[in-house]
């Protein structure tokens, strides 16, 4: 098996070539290529060809391995290696201009089942801001060459993030969910990015993050970076549709599971 440290650098490398695809198509303007679940869940061309991107540079220089892409699907390999991809993680973003969007590429031992896959690279790329998140099983978790931490005290109150699903329908209950855990909260952000929301959890920007429905590729790297940086991940209801996903240093993490357990 190949080493954490190398699929982290491969994968980081082809997170930068991607970012800047990504970037340069965004500056020439975007079109909409089509709607997935619901009229707001959007794939640009963009996706389409940077996802075509990472694929063609996994397939030349990893052939074996297995693939799941949120635009391509994918499939097992037979090196034992698999690599989960958001080729522009936050579309809603991208398409609106907004910066927060990035690249989400991840290296996974077994298939792209979260429930038994163990992550070994991960790398999350913002191109506007030009910062590149990696980490490495055992390795740590690193920002442009530094080193991360996750918080662990929160006298103020935590600062959290959360999400959305793309189904209005699930809005009412993801509210709910939002007011079980404010007491806890200092005040509330909603980036869009699932992978750059656990990215800030890894770097200390964000307390901690919780959101329900996130597919594997939303949050495959942004699992190890939050792990590598000190903290924990955990999924809950995880054979229901939507899963819990909760990031956070210890202390604030079962905060905000006992948080979900009290009814309102
Ligand atoms: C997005 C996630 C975000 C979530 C959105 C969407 P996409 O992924 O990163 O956290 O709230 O509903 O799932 O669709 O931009 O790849």
């Amino acid at each position: 098996m190949t080493s954490a440290s190398h699929l982290k650098e491969f994968a980081a490398d082809i997170a930068r070539e991607a970012g800047e695809l990504a970037r340069r198509r965004r500056a020439e303007g975007v079109s909409l290529a089509a709607t997935k679940s619901t009229l707001a869940d959007i794939v640009t061309e963009a996706d389409r060809e940077v996802e075509a991107l990472i694929r063609a540079r996994l397939d030349a220089e990893r052939p074996g391995d297995g693939f799941l892409g949120e635009e391509s699907g994918g499939g097992d390999g037979t090196t034992g290696v698999t690599w989960v991809v958001d080729p522009i993680d936050g579309t809603v973003n991208y398409a609106y201009g907004m910066p927060a969007y990035s690249v989400s590429i991840a290296a996974v031992e077994g298939s792209a089942d979260p429930n038994s896959w163990r992550p070994l690279a991960g790398a999350v790329y913002a191109p506007v801001l030009d910062e590149l998140f990696t980490a490495g099983r055992g390795e740590g978790a690193w920002l442009n060459g530094v080193r991360l931490a996750v918080t662990d005290e929160t006298p103020a109150g935590a600062l959290l993030a959360t999400g959305f699903g793309y189904d209005p329908s699930t809005h009412d209950g993801d509210l709910l969910t939002v007011r079980q855990v404010m007491p806890l909260a200092r005040d509330l952000r909603r980036g869009g990015s699932a992978a750059l929301d656990l990215s800030y959890v890894a770097a200390g920007r964000l307390d901690g993050y919780f959101e329900r429905g996130l597919r594997p590729w939303d949050f495959a790297a942004g699992f190890l970076l939050v792990t590598e940086a000190g903290g924990i991940v955990t999924r809950l209801d995880t054979a229901s549709a939507r899963p819990m996903l909760i990031a956070a240093g210890a202390p604030l993490h079962a905060r905000i599971t006992g948080a979900l357990d009290k009814e309102i």
